[in-house]
């Protein structure tokens, strides 16, 4: 079994991998995770929604695209002190990296310098910082750079071939070229997508085969399970079998087993039975509080529960960023998880 990472996939490769049995997949996808991670340790991020609904873009997914009706409440971009007591908030429940969302195509000229304020004072305080705001140009890019951005999260959601099925008031090519202002100004890339949306089998791998030949595998790789949304194209879309779910972790971990696998939106929906079985296939991020975005996570006293059944603890320091200590000394954290145990 290759371990080192590649970046020359094929699709009859990938296609194989999904084709295993399924304790064949896990198998290697356990054994390929426990080379590079501790296995007990999960890395956790916070989420906020800095602006929220009236998006341009027509993602078929999507509570924030303007183009459905999906009776959210829409919001403004939030005062950068608002956005600060939320990430104070977050720092004192034990996360360590608080990723902020704006619903638009790109940011404006207008809206920038707040989001520069955004992001020197979450860093400020301690936290990795993460921000996904759409599109954005090499100029744009570099401002975050200087002001410490630490991720840029830009998901390719699928595969090429079925992106126009999903998505019509963006190109494909132009995600990937907002990953390449991301990585040449030095920021980690964040980027993933999500299954459930009618995709093919085929899809499935040529989304990952994607992200896997990219110049560098992304540091995160979020793998979200639709969350349906009531006025949205995709409100009845059939629900994907909860194993190909699990093997979607499993080859996303074989074929990038250094990145940072986030079993994302969707969690709500499994029971610990199935997080567990998505964390042994080599899933090593969550996002954790009671909000994703607009729709609801699981409550961060059950994670903290399932954590402390499973053995397993919030990742203190992220391998690719030692300047930053995971769990700040002064995490509150809930009584029942006890820090000091020996996993
Ligand atoms: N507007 C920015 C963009 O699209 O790049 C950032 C925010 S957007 C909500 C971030 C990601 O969340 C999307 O790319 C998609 O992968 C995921 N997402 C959005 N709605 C979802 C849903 N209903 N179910 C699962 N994942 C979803
Ligand atoms: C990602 O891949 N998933 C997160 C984050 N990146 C920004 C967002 C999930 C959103 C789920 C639907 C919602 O809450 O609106
Ligand atoms: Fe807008 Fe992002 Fe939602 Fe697409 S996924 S509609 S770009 S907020």
């Amino acid at each position: 079994m290759s371990v080192l990472p590649r970046h020359d996939w094929h699709n009859h490769e990938i296609d194989a991998l999904f084709q295993l049995p399924f304790n064949d997949l896990l198998f290697q996808a356990h054994s390929t995770h426990r080379l590079h991670f501790d296995p007990n340790a999960v890395q956790i991020s916070t989420l906020l929604s800095i602006k929220t609904g009236a998006c341009p873009e027509d993602c078929k997914y999507c509570s924030q695209s303007g183009h459905y009706n999906t009776e959210l409440e829409k919001e403004k971009l939030l005062a950068v002190e608002k956005v600060l007591e939320e990430a104070q908030r977050a720092k004192a429940n034990g996360a360590s990296r608080f990723c902020m969302g704006a619903a638009w195509k790109h940011p404006s000229r207008k809206d920038f310098p707040a989001v520069l304020a955004m992001v020197k004072g979450v860093r400020r305080l301690g936290l990795e910082t993460c921000m996904t705001l759409g599109q954005l140009d090499q100029e744009q890019t570099q401002a975050l750079a200087e002001a410490g951005l630490d991720y840029y999260n830009h998901n390719i959601d699928t595969s090429r071939e079925y992106y126009d099925k999903i998505i019509t008031t963006r190109k494909f090519e132009e995600r990937l070229d907002t990953l390449a202002h991301v990585r040449e100004a030095g920021i980690k890339v964040c980027s993933g997508g999500i299954v459930g949306m009618g995709e093919s089998a085929r899809d499935r791998s040529g989304f990952l085969r994607e992200l896997a030949n990219l110049p560098q595998h992304p540091h995160s790789v979020p793998i979200n399970n639709l969350v349906k949304i009531k006025g949205t194209p995709l409100e009845n879309v059939a629900d994907l079998d909860p194993f190909d779910f699990v093997r979607m972790i499993a080859v996303a971990r074989i074929l990038m087993p250094k990145s940072h696998v986030r079993l994302s939106a969707g969690r709500e929906q499994m029971n610990d039975q199935m997080q567990a079985l998505c964390f042994f296939a080599g899933a090593n991020s969550i996002f954790y509080g009671d909000k994703l975005l607009t729709t609801s996570n699981p409550l961060a006293n059950d994670d903290m529960a399932l954590f402390a059944r499973l053995g397993i603890h919030p990742e203190v320091r992220d391998s690719s960023s030692p300047e930053f200590a995971a769990v700040p000394e002064s995490a509150n954290l809930p009584v029942y998880y006890d820090a000091t145990a020996t996993h």
